[in-house]
């Protein structure tokens, strides 16, 4: 694969942003003046140290197949559920026809099994619960696979979204994901993968857009909020929502997260706010990757969108690196868009990080207990 040199970078404290850098080529042979040259053989010994983790709610089972069957063989596939019973069956007699085709492993479990909710109680772990389970939301079910996949001392870590109808770009994006692995320097490295294209439907055609509509807010807040910090004026963020996404464990292991939709806007503000305590020992460097193949998926309709606005937002609002100008500018945005109910966004919660947890004793235990997590090797 040929992916463009990266061209500059921003530092903030320890944390390295670079410019977004353009997939070139899938197949290639030698780097080039512009680009450098990452053959997939090059990437295979970094796949096997990969981990995929799948959030689903309820998504088309279709979808969710193809999904699977798109992830390279080397990376291990983690499915964290959120499904209601129904869509939760079927889910789970598609991964044991999967692995029985197919041999590759993969793990499946609900974030509202019970187990996982009692399991974490015990060993105290409970920002991510109410009423002794985990709560809902996308971030929540994250956070599940992160500590299966520190259980299975996997190095590095991806995230998939399930509701893809173009599945098999998922395979371009775990090695996007591995060619950020292989670029960086450093033991904490961050991937973000930036659409080439997101087509939608207009009238009878499909039209080549660029950014959805909830990542021309996000960025364009979360670069005015980096262009105060440096005192000129940056568009570097171009990964705010990023769903697609990758790091090392030892980054991912550190970091505090924030739930539901805010996941991936909160790791931005969180390692500029917190670099510092994170107790790292190198620079944390962080791509961002536009990849060959457009993303199509599902649209989930308006009060989504709004949500996931308020919930972005609202990481940024309530930063202490933000200023009043900032937050003013917020509020009117907010307001000119109808999102907001009270004077201020709600803060979003937060979740610990996930580093001194005995993963592997956390597994265990939800594996005695439980009927509905599914470990097949
Ligand atoms: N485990 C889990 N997955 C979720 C939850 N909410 C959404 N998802 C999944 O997360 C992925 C992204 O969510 P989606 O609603 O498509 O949001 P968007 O693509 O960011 O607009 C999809 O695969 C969803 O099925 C949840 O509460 N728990
Ligand atoms: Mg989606």
């Amino acid at each position: 694969m040929l992916v463009e040199r990266p061209k500059s970078a921003e530092n903030i404290g320890p944390i390295k942003i670079y410019y977004p850098q353009r997939i070139i080529k899938l197949g290639s042979k030698s780097p080039t003046l512009s680009a450098l040259n990452f053959p997939k053989e090059s990437l295979d010994h970094i796949l096997k140290d990969f981990s995929i983790i799948i959030p689903i709610k309820n998504e088309d089972i279709r979808l969710f197949d193809s999904a699977i069957r798109s992830i390279p063989s080397d990376c291990h596939i983690i499915v964290v559920s959120n499904s209601n019973k129904e869509k939760c069956e079927k889910e789970m007699r598609l991964i044991e026809d999967f692995h029985d085709m197919t041999g590759d492993p993969i793990i499946f479990a609900h974030q509202r099994d019970p187990s996982i909710g009692s399991a974490l109680e015990d060993i105290g772990y409970t920002s991510i619960l109410d009423n002794g389970l985990v709560r809902d939301g996308k971030g929540e079910g994250l956070i599940i696979g992160l500590l299966i996949t520190k259980c299975l001392k996997r190095k590095y870590v991806g995230f998939v979204d399930a509701d893809n109808y173009m599945p098999t770009s998922i395979y371009e994006y775990v090695l996007d994901f591995a060619i950020g692995i292989a670029m960086s320097q450093t033991p904490y490295s961050m991937v973000r993968l930036l659409w080439k294209y997101k087509p939608k439907a207009v009238g009878d055609k499909l039209h080549l857009e660029k950014w959805g509509r909830v990542s021309r807010i996000t960025n364009k807040y979360l670069n005015l909020l980096l262009s105060s910090l440096f005192g000129y004026e940056t568009s570097i963020i171009m990964t705010g929502n990023a769903g697609e996404h990758a790091m090392t464990m030892e980054l991912a292991e550190r970091l505090s997260y924030a739930s539901g939709y805010s996941f991936e806007p909160y790791q931005l503000i969180h390692m500029l706010e917190s670099a510092d305590d994170l107790d790292l020992k190198e620079d944390v460097e962080i791509f961002q990757i536009e990849t060959l193949s457009p993303h199509m998926h599902e649209n989930k309709g308006e009060e989504h969108i709004k949500d996931m606005i308020l919930t972005s937002l609202s990481t940024i609002y309530h930063s202490r690196l933000s200023n009043k100008k900032l937050q003013e500018k917020i509020i009117k945005e907010l307001k000119e868009k109808n999102i907001l109910k009270d004077d201020k966004p709600p803060k979003n919660t937060i979740i610990s990080p996930i580093k001194d947890i005995n993963a592997k004793g956390f597994i265990n235990s939800v594996k005695r207990e439980s009927d509905i997590f599914m470990e097949l090797r």
